[in-house]
């Protein structure tokens, strides 16, 4: 063939590739956002990249020395995927609801943007009606922050200090940094302001849409890939209840926690199979990036938890992600919460183990997969 043809051929088998896979709820999303999404969705049938909340911030017993991460120092690889928090930049505070300083998570940001990796970001904003925490469900809160509210404006205000959170997240080329935005988690749940019990189903595809229109078409954020993300479910119709549309979301997920005795295992393992085989077929029919947007089992108090009930929970299925939770530490003298091991941990050679699994996508692989480039 002559070069010209070639090189016409190429651009048109680019073209429709991107335009085939890359239906991003976004449609002005930039190059590197459209490549993750189209990237993600080749990705999800080779492993689940494993992910961590807040990994490079602190562990179990630390808190903010550089290159540290229980991750890492518990397998022997750095994850794949970075979970943030935005909870409090609403009110411009100087670090989020647990602590971390929104300039440190910047820094952080930018580091596992260049090594090749993925970040989420979660939301627990404040309620805006009362000015208590996310956990306040007042009754009308969402009511309250839609147009024609009493709060809307001040909810405006709230997002304008998101988009300057995401525009100021740039690469070496000065190119903006793709982050899966995921507002209004657990939203069939009931404990946040936005949950099940708080809200119709149509008020909270009305938020989503009104957050989402405003932060790209008002704010001109473009960097954003949008997660729908409940909590466990049941059947395909309750995952689908507050589902704002295909046009506004980009990755589904739920969450899902262990909790109690290990005898629980087997629980766990079916539901968690259950679920993603729903949550698989959605974003089938959808294209869409199905992902665990959170997991975890508080303490692993099981050594064997990682190859024996996680691994087994999530085999066979194609998911882009999974997102272990925060490893706070000590909270109180009461309350200990970590999802990860850290070195020496009663999971820790299990999770070593796990790492090594084909199943699983740690950073070195995850770089190999250039998940920003075509
Ligand atoms: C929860 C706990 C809290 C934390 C919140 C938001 O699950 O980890 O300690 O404040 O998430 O990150």
């Amino acid at each position: 063939m002559k070069k010209g043809i070639v090189c016409f051929c190429l651009a048109g088998a680019v073209l429709l590739r991107l335009s085939v896979f890359a239906q991003t709820a976004d449609k002005q999303a930039t190059k590197e956002a459209k490549l993750l999404f189209v990237n993600l969705q080749k990705q999800k049938n080779n492993g689940i990249m494993f992910g961590h909340q807040d990994d490079l911030a602190y562990g179990v017993g630390w808190k903010y020395q550089p290159g540290r991460s229980d991750v890492k120092e518990s397998s022997g690889q750095y994850p794949a995927v970075y979970g943030w928090e935005l909870g409090r930049l609403e009110l411009d505070a100087p670090v989020n609801l647990d602590g971390v300083p929104f300039e440190k998570m910047k820094g952080y940001i930018k580091e596992a943007y260049k090594k090749g990796s993925v970040i989420t970001i979660s939301w627990h904003v404040n309620n805006p009606l009362t000015g208590k925490t996310a956990w306040d469900p007042a009754p009308g809160t969402v009511a309250a922050i839609l147009p024609g509210g009493e709060k809307n404006e001040l909810y405006t205000t709230w997002l304008d200090k998101v988009a300057a959170f995401m525009l100021d997240l740039k690469g070496p080329k000065g190119e903006l940094i793709p982050v899966i935005f995921r507002p209004f988690h657990e939203l069939n749940g009931s404990w946040f302001w936005w949950g099940k019990s708080h809200c119709t189903p149509d008020q909270l595809k009305q938020l989503y849409r009104f957050t989402e229109t405003y932060l790209r078409d008002k704010k001109n954020v473009h960097n954003l890939l949008y997660a729908y993300n409940t909590d466990r479910f049941a059947t395909e119709e309750e995952y689908l209840e507050r589902y704002p549309g295909d046009d506004f979301v980009d990755v589904i997920g739920f969450d899902i926690y262990q909790k109690g005795d290990i005898v629980a295992n087997d629980r766990f393992i079916a539901e968690t199979g259950r679920s993603l085989t729903m949550l698989e077929k959605i974003a089938a029919a959808k294209t869409k990036i199905p992902a665990l947007t959170e997991f975890g089992y508080n303490a692993v108090p099981d050594a064997t938890w990682w190859t024996n009930v996680f691994a087994r929970a999530t085999k066979n299925h194609a998911i882009a992600y999974a997102l272990a939770w925060r490893n706070a530490g000590q909270k109180s003298a009461e309350e200990t919460e970590f999802y990860v091991p850290y070195k020496g941990q009663l999971s820790a050679t299990d999770f070593k183990r796990l790492a090594l699994m084909n199943q699983f996508i740690f950073e070195n692989k995850a770089r190999k997969n250039k998940l920003y480039q075509q």
